[in-house]
């Protein structure tokens, strides 16, 4: 997946950080597979970064999605479980992501995070609102989370990553990577 994510970078969508709307620039790094997601809405074209359509979601991403799924849920079959984009989410250091609800997807189903590299301080909040209570919960390399159901709108956030955890052998020298699959229920 890093080795991947390598090749996704560099086009046809070049990585970059979203503007957002009040003019500032998000620190974290996105390059999406599937549908564009720029802030706040999901096209089939980066009309925000150069106009060309995204790469496809490949297969092999998308049964890892339904791997998780059915290993979160412990279903026989999830293969009604149909990411049709991914975020891939590069943090360099310093970079952080903010409070936040995932919620330009019109339908309710999981979502899958992959991470790889150094280690992040994920919070998990509530569904009301952005304060407290939350949990923080340290995500390494390698770790995969499914929020479905009633943590499927649920306010999160990654503060911080750790500069140098990232294990030896995890293809990735310096910054964090995240991959999120998604079901958005948009139809082209
Ligand atoms: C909980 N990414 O891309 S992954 C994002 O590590 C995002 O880069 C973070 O938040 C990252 O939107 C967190 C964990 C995650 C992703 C989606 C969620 C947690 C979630 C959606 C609902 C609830
Ligand atoms: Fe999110």
């Amino acid at each position: 997946m890093v080795a991947a994510f390598g090749e996704w970078s560099t086009g046809p969508v070049p990585v970059r950080a979203a503007a957002l709307p009040g003019g500032h620039r998000m620190s974290v790094e996105t390059v999406c597979l599937g549908w564009h997601w720029q802030p706040y809405r999901y096209t089939r074209v980066a009309t925000d970064v150069n106009g060309a359509r995204v790469l496809e979601l490949p297969d092999w991403l998308a049964d890892l999605g339904r791997a998780a799924v059915a290993e979160a849920y412990e279903l026989d079959d999830a293969s009604s479980y149909q990411p049709d984009t991914a975020l891939v989410n590069y943090y360099s250091e310093g970079a952080r992501l903010g409070m936040h609800q995932d919620k330009d997807e019109i339908i309710n189903e999981p979502v899958v995070s992959l991470s790889m590299g150094d280690s992040g301080k994920f919070r998990f909040g509530n569904v009301e609102n952005r304060n407290r209570p939350y949990s923080d919960i340290t995500l390494c390399s390698g770790d995969a989370l499914v929020f479905g159901r009633e943590s499927r709108f649920a306010y999160h956030a990654v503060p911080k990553t750790y500069p140098g955890t990232a294990p030896p052998d995890c293809g990735l020298e310096h910054g964090r990577i995240n991959i999120t699959m998604r079901m958005t229920g948009l139809q082209d």
